[in-house]
């Protein structure tokens, strides 16, 4: 191990009690974990503000940071080509990845629907009706399974349509689908614009960044608005709309007298399987006479908080606690499917006899154990792991540490029940809401989302932001990696509205919600949209999802699915930060065009901040010049 993670401090890496625990126990087992390689791999200064490009042999061509105008590439490339494509491919990743994802549920949805996969079946058939009426897709007096092949068929466009708008374009505020069309922004399918994206940020494509942004944006929302969008309505189809439950988040949620499973990754059929596997009756037996008091089945990451708000399933913890956890010694298996999946995950959990397994074909790991999870079959792969975890129970070894802290909270805040707490119809407009904001009590909106990044101290920024949002009566919508950071500091809870201010606080007292609502994970950002949407067309805070006291925040972002989001929010009416880095040369017309410029469009405009009492505060007079403008700031 390197000598220079000794000089750091682990109150400096995070403020999770338990990885701090943790951390300090690698430390003294010899084991590096990537907090530690953060600590001793410098970031490289020119790619930190992206001013490489490497897209052709003629290079890689290095920019100026410090005067980014004085040499351009060998091909004549601007900063503001390059950083415009570097940025382009970022969201290009970050859109397939969702939109892939959102593919696999949609074929997992016909697969059900043709009677292929008998293991699942439709556990929301009204939220079908919905979003098939959405749609303009008749439902009156017709069989569900002819309405949801009708469905079927109009989602996949979402995906392969190449020419016309995108399906769920029929959700957004008219006038804000008004402004993409004169922008020529409105996604055909997310195919088409990522094949697009890649092409036009080749060598000697489209070398214009303002031009680049547009198609930037066109792709991004065919994420938001369509790969990831997808995903959230069909998984809520398949698997249920979530609701509140009480769930506890944190490594406490390990037990050292049961087997434990540790589930990764992000797409729900691994976990949704395993709920099954880890239920059987045979399974459970089995677990008993090695000696086990059960089988302890939580989640991690994204898939966790899909199997977090539908089932109230345990949670350990978000990115940067995955290696972590493996140090307990308590993990008797890891099982991963897709994305945020460390490669070193599994020379750690050789450290610790963990088995670490993948399941999906498109995410292996040299050296580890692969079981394919076939859809069609998926409880043979998870019943193999099971038995595979009860293997390892009986073998554990005897330095096992498990820190008992976790967070107690409610989650499950799906954009239905959000609307029906607040005094208005499950599926109904959002008139209490923008009441609540039109009289003052609650000042706005803001999303708190994304990932954590061993650069940044784990959790830390997100608790003050919100904290400090909450505190001046601004209602915060989580998802992801933040959810988990806010769930195990204790906000998620009803008793977090005494930290609200006064405003907030007697509208969560009245209703008995947290002032800090738990959406789910990446792809349920997608949520927040329709959310939004719902508050434009319920009417009385403007007409364009622009017009919303609204702001969204990244503070440690580190996943270019978050760029994706980013672009999309921005594209779509929201003022949205980021935190810790971003991507950008400082000083250029690009930049300017993000930051400042889109917003003059009528879109919002992408921030920047470090300190996240400064997020708070550029978001909170956000809000309010949003409120002054629509009249009623008080
Ligand atoms: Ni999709 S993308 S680290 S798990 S939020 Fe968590 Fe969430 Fe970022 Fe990954």
């Amino acid at each position: 191990m390197a000598k220079l993670q000794e000089l750091i401090n682990v109150s400096d890496l995070t403020t999770c009690e338990a990885t701090a625990q943790m951390i300090t126990k690698a430390r003294k087992d010899g084991v590096e974990l990537f907090f530690d390689r953060a600590s001793n791999m410098k970031a490289c200064p020119i790619g930190a503000e992206s001013a490489c490009c490497k897209h052709c042999s003629m290079g890689p061509c290095r920019m100026n940071v410090n005067s980014p105008y004085d040499r351009v590439g060998i091909c004549g490339a601007t900063i503001d080509t390059i950083v415009a494509r570097n940025f382009g491919r970022m969201v290009a990743a970050g859109t397939a990845a969702h939109t892939d994802h959102g593919m696999g549920m949609l074929e997992l949805f016909r697969d059900v629907i043709n009677g292929k996969n008998t293991d699942f079946k439709i556990q929301d058939p009204m939220k079908l009706l919905e979003v098939a009426k959405a749609l303009d897709i008749v439902t009156e007096g017709r069989e569900l399974k002819e309405i949801a092949l009708d469905l079927y068929a109009e989602l996949e466009k979402t995906y392969t349509q190449v020419d016309g708008e995108i399906p769920m374009m029929k959700r957004v505020p008219p006038k804000t689908l008004e402004s993409w069309r004169k922008e020529g922004i409105v996604p055909r399918g997310a195919m088409r614009e990522i094949m697009e994206m890649m092409h036009r940020t080749a060598i000697g494509v489209d070398q214009d960044y303002e031009n680049l942004t547009k198609q930037i944006s066109r792709t991004a929302l065919a994420d938001g608005w369509g790969g990831s969008m997808v995903s959230t309505d069909i998984t809520d189809i398949l698997f249920g709309t979530p609701s509140p439950v009480e769930v506890e988040v944190g490594m406490g949620v390990l037990k050292e007298d049961k087997v434990n499973i540790i589930v990764h990754g992000h797409e729900p059929i691994l976990l949704e399987a395993m709920i099954i596997s880890a239920a059987d009756p045979e399974l459970k037996k089995m677990a008993i006479e090695a000696g086990a008091k059960g089988i302890n089945l939580i989640g991690m990451c994204c898939s966790g908080l899909d199997a977090l708000s539908r089932h109230g399933l345990p949670h350990a913890g978000n990115f940067s606690s995955t290696e972590a956890v493996l140090v307990t010694g308590a993990v008797d298996a890891m099982c991963v499917d897709v994305q945020c999946i460390k490669q070193d995950l599994k020379r750690v959990a050789e450290c610790y006899d963990t088995p670490f397994i993948t399941t999906n074909y498109r995410a292996k790991i040299e050296g580890a154990l692969h079981i394919q999870l076939d859809e069609h079959d998926p409880l043979k792969c998870t019943e193999e792991i099971v038995i595979k975890a009860i293997t390892r129970f009986k073998t554990r070894g005897k330095t096992i540490e498990i820190p008992r802290k976790t967070g107690l909270g409610v989650h499950g805040f799906s954009y239905e029940y959000i609307n029906y707490m607040l005094g208005g119809s499950f599926r109904g407009s959002y008139k209490p809401l923008n009441e609540n904001i039109i009289n003052g009590r609650i000042r706005g909106v803001a999303g708190v989302v994304g990932c954590t990044n061993p650069r940044s101290k784990q959790d830390f920024s997100h608790v003050e932001l919100v904290k400090e949002l909450i505190r001046n009566d601004v209602l915060v919508l989580q998802t992801g990696c933040s959810q988990l950071a806010l769930a195990k500091a204790g906000l998620t809870g009803p008793g977090a509205a005494a930290m609200a201010g006064p405003g907030l606080a007697e509208v969560c007292e009245t209703v008995g919600m947290p002032p800090v609502l738990g959406l789910g994970s990446c792809v349920d950002n997608s949520r927040i949209l329709i959310a939004a949407s719902k508050m434009v067309r319920t009417g009385g805070l403007g007409e364009t999802i622009a017009d919303l006291p609204a702001a969204g925040c990244a503070p440690e972002w580190m996943s270019e699915k978050a760029i994706a989001i980013g672009q999309y929010f921005v594209a779509s009416g929201v003022y949205t930060i980021f935190g810790h880095t971003f991507p950008m040369t400082k000083g250029t017309k690009f930049e300017k065009h993000l930051f400042e410029e889109l917003e003059t469009k009528g879109f919002g405009k992408w921030g920047f901040a470090d300190d996240p009492l400064e997020m708070a505060r550029l978001m909170i007079a956000h809000i309010d010049k949003k409120r002054q403008a629509l009249g009623i700031d008080k």
